[in-house]
């Protein structure tokens, strides 16, 4: 047994090196006539690729057919040996000396490495004792997070299977970081989430009829350049560019002007964060003065347009909701609101709202309102015009899913009925016992003594993490698997060490990518890391249930196993359908490209007694009794405006908009090579404007301390006009890395997640990320 201490691994993991990722056109001079046998074929979320081990380093090549390969990938190629790598699994100190049970040194404890025939003994005796003495119930295993893009080593499925068939169920959770709130209206108001969000407008559609796009929260390349189980090919900045070609015009409602490609040659337009649906409101009223509104439209396929159009008015509540009122809210100049209104009216006019929006406060009104402008002008279900929620936020959205079922791991039957929409983590486990809302319905807090956590970081995903800290210190056992030493590993009392995708076989696909890819094992796992299905069959056969779990079949067996439903529907349509040894042979298999038809908005609109919506009604409902039913003061029956509820001041007189980072997915790989040169000094990068600089006497590269009410950490400043003044922008994802200084807690790497607020909320829940700071 060795021990070591983690309080400067923190240190060690930030060294950079450099390295490169090859460009494709260099790719093809140097590779094998076809280019195909340049070493193994591989997928990741952010891109498909070729990858050749030269000693520890891993050399990396985009997929030949991709227009716009991922600047992500470079991160892989020193990941395999970087010491930041968990070796061994390892035991928190406090927990292997005094047993299970609340202990606030998680987070500050030293760990001791043992052998693995004792991990799963310890931990496969930990889950039984709770299972008996609490039940099931007393086990949290939603384990939020985006794991690896293979579909058979998916660690969420398999921690789910491994859990139901090992005891009967776990507390699950619902909905993501990404779409909190919109995924619960969005069907109340106009249909599912996937029928607004993916299976609607396309990037074809874009390129061939759209005039104007206003993007609310903006189309950032850095963003769609990510799908969840892969993307093989980036079509989004030349679908952006060939549109600007033909005389499209983007409009980018953002504080940031980086968040579109300058491919799109985007106007920008800088409202304060969190204020969107004020401009929204001031720009029906613009067109519903100017008759503009399509009451054609209104009357035929939604409900409620009067009630909102009173609101909107003044009638309603004595304030017209006119470009002068949203003026003195967005901080726009009134005039810019009147002129994009009635530019919008003039042609084809899409409105999308981005997920980021909706993650802030009063979340739900922005996606409402968005639904309701495009709806006055009259163009939702004409191609390229309308309404596509999160269009650019993703690379799944602006393609139409694929309908053919795809490789995915059964996870049994869960027993156990208690649930958290997924941002309530902190709330839960500080709360047990407690009844709280959601859509409509009353739950209760379970009481947790076990919580499994792999292929996430809450402790990068989770808002206030001082208080997450808490709510993790009054459990009895949290167990964290992951290839790399994460902050929610350095807070886990068992530390279990899985290898990366790159070292083992699976198999990549998404509904949205028109290629399944054989991912081969690019290297053998880093010392004594095991396949995360390796690991969950260990505890089962200690569990009395190996067989159930693995159903006799080793890994090779699953790929075969779950790769037969693919190959037998593609048979069935009389395409090519390769076995699985030609698929693992040649790397990839095509699969049929859906046909754009506009989806459930296009059929609506064509036929609106044949293909009603999902909704109450049947139509758009701009008003909806269901919602209004609900009574939440904070989302009433139709979208209205509702300020923020921390707003800037004295103390705290700058927001902060921790989005998304170009470097990395999350906080995957935050070590890797594309993550680390962003970096200054070892320290994330946080940008604001010249203006805000100077009254701070800032300058480019300074060390600054950025706080809130909850807490502070610390970044590089970077001074620059695409920054809109009274806004920082320090994107999220640098490991959580706190110290105690001055008495505080805080964060010394950058993480935003130290400072940001967050609050559950009645109609669904979400984890607020914009918030005022100093
Ligand atoms: N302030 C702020 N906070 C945010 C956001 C924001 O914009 N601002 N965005 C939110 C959103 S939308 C999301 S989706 C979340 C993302 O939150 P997460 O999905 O939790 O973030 P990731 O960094 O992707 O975490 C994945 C973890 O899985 C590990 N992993 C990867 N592959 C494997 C594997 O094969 N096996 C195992 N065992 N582990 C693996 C990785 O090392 C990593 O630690 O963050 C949310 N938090
Ligand atoms: N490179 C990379 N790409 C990713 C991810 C990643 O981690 N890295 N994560 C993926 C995931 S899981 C998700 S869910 C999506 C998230 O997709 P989004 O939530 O859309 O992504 P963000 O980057 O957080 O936000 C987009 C932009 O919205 C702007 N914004 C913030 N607040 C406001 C506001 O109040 N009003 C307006 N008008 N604009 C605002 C910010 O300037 C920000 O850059 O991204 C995905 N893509
Ligand atoms: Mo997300």
């Amino acid at each position: 047994m060795s021990t070591f201490d983690l309080s400067t691994a923190a240190s060690r993991w930030r060294t950079s090196r450099s390295t490169r990722v090859i460009a494709p056109d260099t790719e093809r001079t140097d590779m094998a006539e076809d280019g195909s046998n340049w070493g193994l074929p591989h997928s990741s979320h952010w891109g498909r690729f070729r990858g050749r081990l030269e000693g520890d380093r891993l050399e990396v090549r985009p997929y030949p057919d991709d227009p716009d390969p991922s600047p992500l990938l470079d991160n892989f190629t020193d990941a395999l040996r970087h010491r930041a790598r968990i070796a061994r699994p390892a035991i928190r100190r406090g927990w292997l000396e005094r047993g299970p049970g609340p202990d606030k040194s998680r987070g500050t404890d030293t760990y001791v490495e043992v052998p693995w025939d004792e991990a799963l003994d310890r931990l496969a005796a930990e889950l039984a004792r709770v299972r008996d003495d609490h039940g099931p119930e007393a086990v949290f295993g939603g384990s939020y997070g985006w794991a690896s893009a293979g579909r058979f080593h998916h660690v969420q499925s398999q921690l789910h299977r491994f859990l139901n068939t090992a005891l009967g169920g776990y507390v699950g959770s619902v909905g993501s970081y990404s779409a909190g709130a919109s995924t619960f209206l969005l069907p109340h108001v106009v249909g599912s989430f996937e029928a607004i969000s993916r299976h609607n407008i396309t990037w074809g559609q874009i390129v061939e009829h759209t005039d104007l796009v206003i993007a609310f929260g903006g189309m950032a390349v850095k963003n769609s350049n990510v799908a969840a189980g892969g993307i093989s090919r980036h079509i989004e900045r030349g679908s952006m560019a060939e549109a600007a070609a033909r005389g499209a015009r983007f409009v980018n409602v953002s504080p940031l002007r980086g968040d579109f490609p300058p491919e799109a040659r985007a106007e920008w337009i800088a409202p304060q964060p969190g204020t969107d649906t004020a401009m929204m409101l001031a720009m029906m009223h613009v067109l519903d003065a100017a008759g503009l509104a399509d009451r054609r439209y209104l009357e035929t396929y939604c409900v409620g347009a009067d009630r909102l159009i009173a609101y909107v008015r003044g009638e309603a509540d004595g304030v017209p909701k006119t470009p002068d009122w949203a003026s003195g809210i967005t901080g726009l100049d009134a005039e810019v609101i009147t002129a994009l209104s009635l530019d919008a009216a003039k042609g084809r006019t899409l409105i999308t709202v981005s997920h980021s929006l909706q993650r802030a406060e009063h979340g739900e009104q922005p996606v409402w309102a968005g639904i309701a402008l495009a709806a006055m002008l009259g163009q939702i279900g004409l191609p390229g015009a309308g309404y596509n929620y999160a269009l650019g936020s993703l690379g799944h959205t602006g393609r139409v899913p694929i309908n053919l079922p795809l490789p995915t791991l059964p996870q049994g039957q869960n027993g156990v009925e208690a649930f958290i929409p997924c941002a309530r983590i902190a709330d839960m486990l500080l709360n047990p016992g407690a009844s709280f809302d959601f859509n409509g319905q009353r739950l209760t807090y379970p009481q947790i003594k076990l919580v499994y956590w792999a292929g996430g970081n809450p402790f990068h995903h989770h808002q206030d993490l001082t208080r997450l800290a808490q709510a993790f210190a009054g459990i009895d056992t949290l167990v964290v698997q992951d290839f790399a030493w994460t902050a929610s590993a350095r807070h886990a009392d068992i530390v279990l060490p899985a290898t990366m995708s790159l070292e083992r076989e699976d198999i990549g696909a998404a509904k949205t990518d028109l290629q399944m890819v054989a991912m081969r094992a690019l290297a053998e796992p880093f010392a004594e890391a095991r396949d995360d299905f390796a690991i969950f069959q260990g505890l089962a056969s200690r569990m009395s249930c190996g067989e159930a779990f693995t159903e006799g079949r080793d890994t090779e067996a699953w790929l075969r196993h779950l790769y037969e439903p693919t190959r037998a529907a593609l048979e069935a349509r009389g395409l090519p359908a390769p076995d699985f040894d030609v698929f693992r042979d040649t790397g990839e298999v095509d699969l049929p490209a859906p046909v754009d038809d506009g989806g459930m908005l296009r059929k609506f609109r064509a036929d609106l007694v044949a293909h009603p919506l999902p909704t109450p009604s049947g139509r758009i409902e701009l008003y909806s009794e269901t919602i209004a039913g609900f009574g939440y003061p904070d989302c009433p029956g139709h979208p209205v405006w509702l300020d923020r509820i921390e707003v800037p001041t004295p103390a705290c007189p700058l927001w902060l908009v921790s989005n998304q980072p170009a470097t990395r997915l999350h906080s995957q790989l935050d070590f890797g090579a594309a993550s680390q040169a962003s970096k200054r000094k070892g320290r994330e990068v946080a940008y604001l404007n010249p203006g805000d600089a100077q009254d701070r006497d800032i300058a480019d590269g300074d060390l600054i301390k950025i706080s809130s009410d909850r807490g502070a950490c610390l970044t590089a400043a970077a001074i620059t006009e695409s920054v809109t003044r009274g806004v920082v922008n320090l994107p999220t994802g640098a490991w959580y890395d706190p110290i105690d200084f001055d008495g505080q807690r805080i964060c010394q790497h950058g993480n935003p997640n130290a400072v940001t607020r967050m609050r559950g909320h009645h109609g669904s829940h979400r984890a607020q990320r914009d918030n005022p700071v100093a």
